[in-house]
């Protein structure tokens, strides 16, 4: 990794953009997700104030560590978190956290999945192995996820009923799919956490 092009606060965040708006409440969101799944795109794509990013250089002492079969062109990866936010409407803030992908950094998820109240499990069917530690690790925390599949061009397209089988998920876990360079597509994949959210606080209410 080159440390020298370091981009860890990107100019132009203001103090003020963590700040709630009266009356607002907050909600923490991890996306999440394996190497190069597009977590840190999606978190850019659809945030209203400029993301934080720790993105660094992938250089050639990575070769065969770090190499992504999903993105040829990728010349940087996340070494601590990306962040994010969201206004759903006046009342709702989502405060977005974006995750590191590689195996090496999956330690610094205990703090980033602190107070999560959901989140978005990114996944490219092309390497659909890499999301199986990432979805048990949400379900040993007990944090509530949806799966979203960022359509890669390339990408093979598989059966809704195909991907929950082939990821072991329960039938009551939404899957969408999403570009995750498109801000209206990540914010419905978000949406569709928060509905699932909704969801399962009604049945715990009834239960
Ligand atoms: N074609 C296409 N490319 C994408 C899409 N999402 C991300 N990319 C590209 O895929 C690469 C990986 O994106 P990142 O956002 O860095 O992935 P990441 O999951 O944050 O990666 P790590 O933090 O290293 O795990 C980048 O080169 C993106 O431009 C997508 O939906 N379609
Ligand atoms: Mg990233």
């Amino acid at each position: 990794m080159d440390y020298a092009n370091s981009d860890v606060l990107d100019a132009g965040r203001r103090d003020t953009d963590l700040l709630l708006p009266h009356g607002a409440r907050g909600v923490k969101v991890v996306v999440v997700g394996g190497f190069g799944v597009g977590k840190t795109t999606m978190v850019g794509a659809v945030s209203e104030i400029p993301p934080l990013t720790t993105e660094e250089t992938m250089t050639q002492a990575g070769v065969g560590i770090d190499d992504n079969p999903g993105a040829k062109d990728k010349k940087t990866t996340t070494v601590a978190m990306d962040f994010g936010r969201i206004s759903i409407n006046e009342e709702l803030i989502l405060y977005l956290f974006g995750t590191p992908g590689q195996e090496r950094f999956w330690f610094l998820w205990n703090g980033i999945f602190e107070g999560a109240l959901g989140a978005v499990v990114l996944v490219d069917t092309r390497r659909i192995e890499v999301s199986f530690e990432v979805i048990t690790r949400l379900e040993d925390r007990r944090v509530p996820f949806v799966v979203a599949v960022n359509t890669f061009p390339e990408a093979p397209k598989y059966p809704v009923a195909d991907l929950r089988t082939a990821l072991a998920l329960s039938e009551t876990v939404p899957i969408v799919t999403c570009d995750a360079r498109d801000r209206a597509s990540c914010r419905d994949a978000l949406l569709s956490l928060m509905g699932y959210l909704c969801t399962l606080a009604a049945a715990q209410e009834t239960a």
